[in-house]
């Protein structure tokens, strides 16, 4: 197949499970032979992206930072899965145009708000409704949904394991995997 590797973009608000869905999905890939790679806020906002913080541009200059290690990875033979909010839709079609057709798949991990802000694993909603977290996505940042996305996940509906498992039943359904 010649689209052994592959960008699986989740996107979706924080706290929606992202981070967990993508691991979660790895591992599963991993368990079937595969080299999968997970980028997310841990290993690329901490490392190569710290310059950035969360205005617009620096979320886009985020993005295409992440967009162009992805590249990098999918040319490497890795199947990639990537974990940040990008809240921006021109900014998910230019790593899409970057990356060859088939190679960028877009999941919307979808979570209303009201149950992300009621998650909040980290407190951080809670900053932000103090004005504490200036431009937080949901709340005084904006977040544009994917009008076609590839997948659809919704995390309120769906367990981890059960989201994971439809992720890869959509996989194996385009023999991919
Ligand atoms: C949104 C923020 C912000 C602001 C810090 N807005 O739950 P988390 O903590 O682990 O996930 C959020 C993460 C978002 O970084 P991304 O690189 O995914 O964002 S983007 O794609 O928009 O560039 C949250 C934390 O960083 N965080 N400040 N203002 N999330």
């Amino acid at each position: 197949n010649e689209h052994e590797s592959f960008v699986l973009w989740f996107t979706g608000l924080s706290g929606s499970g992202k981070s967990t869905l993508a691991n979660a999905v790895s591992r599963k890939l991993f368990e079937d032979d595969k080299q999968t790679y997970v980028l997310d806020g841990d290993n690329i906002r901490h490392g190569l992206n710290n310059d950035l913080g969360f205005s617009p541009e620096d979320r886009k200059e985020n993005i295409r930072r992440i967009g162009e290690v992805s590249k990098l990875f999918v040319d490497a033979g890795y199947i990639v899965s990537t974990a940040f909010i990008s809240p921006y839709r021109e900014d998910r079609q230019q790593v899409r145009q970057l990356l060859q057709d088939g190679e960028f798949i877009e999941i919307y991990v979808e979570c209303s708000l009201e149950t992300c802000e009621e998650r909040d694993p980290k407190g951080l909603y809670r900053k932000a409704r103090n004005g504490d977290i200036p431009s937080f996505t949901g709340i005084s940042s904006p977040y544009e949904e994917p009008e076609s996305p590839e997948l659809v996940v919704n995390t309120e509906e769906n367990s981890i394991e059960g989201a994971a498992d439809l992720i890869v039943d959509y996989l194996k359904g385009k023999e991919l995997l």
